[in-house]
């Protein structure tokens, strides 16, 4: 498959096995991330283990005006985007009446905000191909609630909101527009530090493999469908920070 496909949050988890995945296929993986020391080993590594020649670029997504500067940089190197898969993400697990509204700002910044100036960089250009697949990363917290996700869930909501109607408005053209629900895997999403400044897991269960979901995602981008929905978590209020 000749195709380039951008990844926000390409430096670990779901996004870096993705990048692999796809190059492995023979697609070109566009790699994004604050982190662009592990995007360049990242990307050393694709180029080294396929024949396909990966690239990255260091983004925080919501940097609105950087996302803007990148994706031109992108159009400037690659010519157009194929699939973009709206991935960068992170969630803070608190009661309500404890989380801190400022992370809980910048959840929506990243999760929603973010996503959303990704989306808007790339629209004009696939309308005018007529062509293009751009797949949001939400939750099964974007469907269901839990305790102590309240600020996370309700991005997730969000993101499934917006994808859902941009999916609608899309429906006559030949972009596809689909939503990932996944319950927990284990990456580094649900790595805390302890208090000795150790990271470690603060779920314990019911966790799916990064590399099952990065499959099922790569399948996605060859036979696009609606919505993929990964099994769901299971009282995950109760599992977080049983450390
Ligand atoms: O987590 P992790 P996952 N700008 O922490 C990047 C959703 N999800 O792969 O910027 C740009 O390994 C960060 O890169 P860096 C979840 O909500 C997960 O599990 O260098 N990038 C890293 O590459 C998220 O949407 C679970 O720090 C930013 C990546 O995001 C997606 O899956 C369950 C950024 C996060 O990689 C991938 O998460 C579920 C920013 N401002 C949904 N902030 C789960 N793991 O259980 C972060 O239902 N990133």
């Amino acid at each position: 498959v000749n195709k380039n496909i951008v990844i926000t949050g390409a430096s670990s988890g779901i996004g870096e096995n993705v990048a692999m995945k796809v190059a492995e296929l023979g697609a070109r993986p566009i790699l994004l991330a604050r982190s662009s020391d592990r995007l360049h080993k990242i990307c050393e590594t694709i180029n080294k283990k396929t024949a396909v020649n990966s690239i990255y670029f260091q983004l925080d997504v919501s940097d609105f005006e950087q996302v803007k500067k990148v994706f031109q940089q992108i159009y400037e190197e690659v010519g157009y985007v194929d699939i973009l898969l709206n991935n960068a993400g992170f969630g803070v697990f608190d009661a309500f009446s404890e989380a801190s509204f400022e992370e809980i700002a910048k959840m929506f910044d990243v999760n929603v905000l973010g996503l959303m100036a990704c989306t808007k960089e790339v629209l004009p250009s696939m309308l005018e191909r007529n062509a293009g697949h751009i797949i949001n990363i939400a939750s099964q917290a974007g469907k269901l609630a839990t305790p102590k996700s309240s600020g996370y869930s309700a991005t997730k909501h969000a993101v499934l909101g917006f994808t859902n109607s941009l999916r609608m408005e899309l429906a006559k053209t030949n972009i596809f527009v689909t939503a990932v629900n996944p319950g927990p895997i284990e990456t580094n999403f649900f790595t805390i530090a302890d208090k000795s400044g150790n990271y470690i897991k603060n779920v314990k269960r019911f966790m799916l493999k990064s590399d099952e979901v990065a499959n099922k995602i790569t399948q996605l981008m060859i036979h696009p469908k609606r919505e993929l929905n990964l099994p769901r978590w299971m009282d995950i209020g109760s599992t977080l920070y049983n450390v």
